[in-house]
């Protein structure tokens, strides 16, 4: 018989990673963090877009307000912490399985206070709700205790590149301590506060997930470096996210499903293959890509289509 390949390997361990519970703890309670399909349809979460600015510019990033995108970065309006207090309330009673209350946008989630004043003042009135959040983690190192004591215990991290070059053509500017950096100045310090921060959460207990958008020329031959290295910081799970190309990179192809699967395959090798992502909007509510209770919860039907930046 002869030897199966590595990717043959990382292929079945993709597939069976996605029929056992990769976190029992969360299984049928967290719908990002279930790796089962019926675990994944069992919890609901609900978006609070209360965070308005962003501390990085990545070049595929178009933030917006309005009703019709469906994608990150994307809402119909943003709320203040106590209006988000106001309406998980709401969404408390419409939504039976809500069990998951995340913050991941429309900004950075840690380039302002409000999402953990809101997480505070959510965890003290509903503690049995988890608390998610999703950041480009620049600002994780100073902020992860914080978001501990704040009742948060899953957290994304968005990471493109391990490589500070490639990182430059992702991310091409930063804001960090009022100064700006640029180029692979700005990558190496993005890339390095990322790995910190996800070595802290980890030591804090947290359950971390990487968020890797895949950028056809880009970082397309390098998920396998970046699930390597998030691996070994602390991060359990990957969610490789195909580019919807907008904004400075629209220039691109969006992956093909083979591009997709040979990324997913490389990732395997290194961490668990989160494959039931819906791209959702910074104030999504319901089981992603299952339950949508956005007309109940805002008054208002919000018409879908299908574009995308960061998760
Ligand atoms: Fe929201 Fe993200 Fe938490 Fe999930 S979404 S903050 S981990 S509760 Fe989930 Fe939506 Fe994909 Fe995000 S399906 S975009 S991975
Ligand atoms: Fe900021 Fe996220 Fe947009 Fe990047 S994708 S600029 S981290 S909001």
């Amino acid at each position: 018989m002869s030897e199966p390949t590595a990717n043959a390997c990382a292929a079945h361990a993709m597939r069976t990673a996605a029929m056992a519970p990769a976190f029992p703890d969360l299984e049928g309670k967290h719908p990002c963090f279930s790796t089962t399909a019926e675990g994944h349809a069992k919890a609901a979460r609900l978006h609070l877009p209360v965070s308005p600015g962003c501390n990085i510019a990545c070049a595929f990033c178009r933030r917006d307000f309005n009703r019709v995108e469906q994608r990150p970065g994307v809402a119909a309006r943003l709320l203040s912490p106590g209006e988000a207090v106001a309406t998980t309330e709401r969404a408390m009673r419409l939504v039976p399985n809500l069990a998951v209350v995340g913050i991941a946008g429309p900004g950075d989630p840690l380039a302002s206070d409000h999402a953990i004043e809101t997480f505070v003042r959510i965890h003290a009135r509903w503690p049995e709700l988890t608390l998610c959040v999703s950041t480009n983690g620049l600002m994780l190192p100073e902020r992860v205790n914080d978001l501990a004591a704040a009742g948060v215990t899953t957290l994304t991290v968005t990471v493109n590149s391990v490589d500070p070059e490639v990182q430059s053509r992702i991310t091409p500017k930063i804001a960090w301590k009022r100064r700006r950096l640029n180029g692979v100045e700005a990558g190496r310090r993005l890339i390095d506060n990322q790995l910190a921060g996800i070595a802290r959460a980890a030591s804090l207990g947290l359950t971390i997930k990487i968020n890797t958008v895949l950028i056809p020329t880009i970082n397309d031959h390098h998920i396998g470096e970046i699930a390597a290295a998030v691996a070994e910081a602390g991060a359990r799970m990957i969610n490789v996210i195909p580019l919807i190309p907008e904004h400075q990179l629209s220039h691109l192809t969006e992956p093909s499903f083979i591009d997709r699967h040979k990324a997913r395959v490389a990732a395997a090798k290194h961490l668990k293959v989160f494959t039931h992502c819906q791209r959702c909007r910074a104030d999504a509510v319901g089981v992603p890509g299952l339950t949508d209770f956005t007309k109940e919860l805002y008054g208002d039907d919000i018409r879908a289509e299908p574009t995308f930046s960061h998760g």
